[in-house]
């Protein structure tokens, strides 16, 4: 099936998985909130306070699908696996193959969603969700903001990555969001703006409070085959990674094991994020607020006004950097952002 016979697919499925209740919504509301210039979603969604516990998942310590030992995520699921067949028939949408690699991939809704049609691109085979996204995924994922885009709808994909990036699931999995605004998250709309001293390289938002490194696509990339998509995007992640890996390297007191951090991917920039920890310690209430790829993209989730106003106290910027890591732009960065 095609991406855009999937994309096509989505919002019937979504229907037919709320009436049959095997998937869950929940109402949220969103505000507009500016923090040292910088204008965030903050999103309050009270009825997640009531999501059903999930089964913890259970580790076999030590091996991973690279065959490295390593800790956290990167190690193989034991017992339950929410993203292993079968699948529910009512949150699958398709299966997909990578020509090329001949990797197989499942499309499932999200089982609880917050914003409708938020879907999942899942490896059929276990991989795990602290490994580096392979091109194919990379492509995969672009052809789908691509057929969405052609029919008429909005999507930007994301990936949280390792222990500490607010992943909850060690299945591999991409994540897909539907927007209203066309010009994309919040943090999109930063990379937008950016004027760029050289195309090809890689830059940070100096705005942003945390550090970040970004890559913007040629001009017309959605004209491009997918061969020629997959050496533009696999190039612009590693190089991404590598400066994430090398923003980490200046933190002397990083957490042990492989790296954590988020991805962002739209049609125009791919963002990748590193990460320290995945909670913040709410100063004003105590409680944790976990935080994933869409606080990075200025997208925050709270689930009570206490928290929402404990978060707006304690500022967007400081709580985004204490789970990310302080920007080291004069030493790492190739190319410079200038906002405007
Ligand atoms: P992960 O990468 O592991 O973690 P996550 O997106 O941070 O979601 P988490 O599970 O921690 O949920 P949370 O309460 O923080 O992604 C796993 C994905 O698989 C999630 O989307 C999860 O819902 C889904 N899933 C779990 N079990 C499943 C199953 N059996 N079948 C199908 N899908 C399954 O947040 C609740 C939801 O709100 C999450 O979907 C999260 O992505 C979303 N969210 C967070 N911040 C948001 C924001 N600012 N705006 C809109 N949505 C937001």
């Amino acid at each position: 099936m095609s991406h855009a016979a999937i994309v096509t697919k989505i919002p019937e499925r979504f229907d037919g998985a709320l009436k049959s209740g095997d998937l869950l919504f929940f109402p949220s509301t969103v505000a507009k909130h500016v923090d040292s210039d910088v204008e965030y979603e903050i999103r309050l969604c009270p009825a997640l306070q009531h999501k059903p516990a999930l089964p913890t998942p259970h580790f076999d310590a030590g091996a991973s699908d690279t065959g490295i030992a390593v800790q956290g995520a990167n190690r193989k699921l034991k017992t339950f696996d929410p993203f292993a067949p079968p699948y529910n028939p009512n949150l699958y949408v398709a299966d997909l193959k990578d020509q090329e690699t001949e990797e197989n991939y499942v499309v499932l809704l999200n089982k609880f969603s917050v914003v409708p049609q938020h879907f999942l691109l899942v490896t059929k085979d276990f991989r795990s969700q602290a490994s580096p996204l392979m091109p194919s995924e990379l492509v995969q994922t672009y052809l789908f903001l691509l057929a969405a885009r052609k029919l008429g709808k909005q999507f930007f994909a994301f990936y949280n990555c390792g222990d500490n990036s607010g992943a909850s699931q060690p299945h591999k999995h991409i994540q897909f969001l539907p927007l209203d605004d066309a010009r994309g998250p919040p943090i999109e709309k930063l990379a937008r703006d950016a004027q760029l001293e050289f195309a090809d390289r890689p830059f940070s938002l100096n705005k942003l409070s945390y550090a970040n490194h970004c890559y913007r696509f040629p001009y017309q990339m959605d004209t491009y085959p997918p061969e020629r998509l997959e050496h533009i995007l696999a190039d612009a992640f590693l190089r991404l990674l590598d400066l994430s890996i090398s923003t980490i390297r200046h933190d002397p007191d990083y957490p042990q094991g492989s790296p954590s951090y988020n991805v962002i991917i739209t049609l125009e920039h791919i963002h990748v994020i590193p990460r320290r920890q995945e909670n913040h310690t709410l100063q004003e209430t105590g409680d944790k607020l976990s935080i994933n790829a869409l606080g990075f993209a200025g997208m925050l989730l709270v689930k009570s006004e206490e928290e929402l106003e404990a978060v707006k106290k304690e500022s967007v910027s400081q709580i985004l950097q204490a789970v990310g890591l302080r920007s080291v732009h004069d030493i790492q960065v190739e190319g410079t952002a200038h906002e405007t």
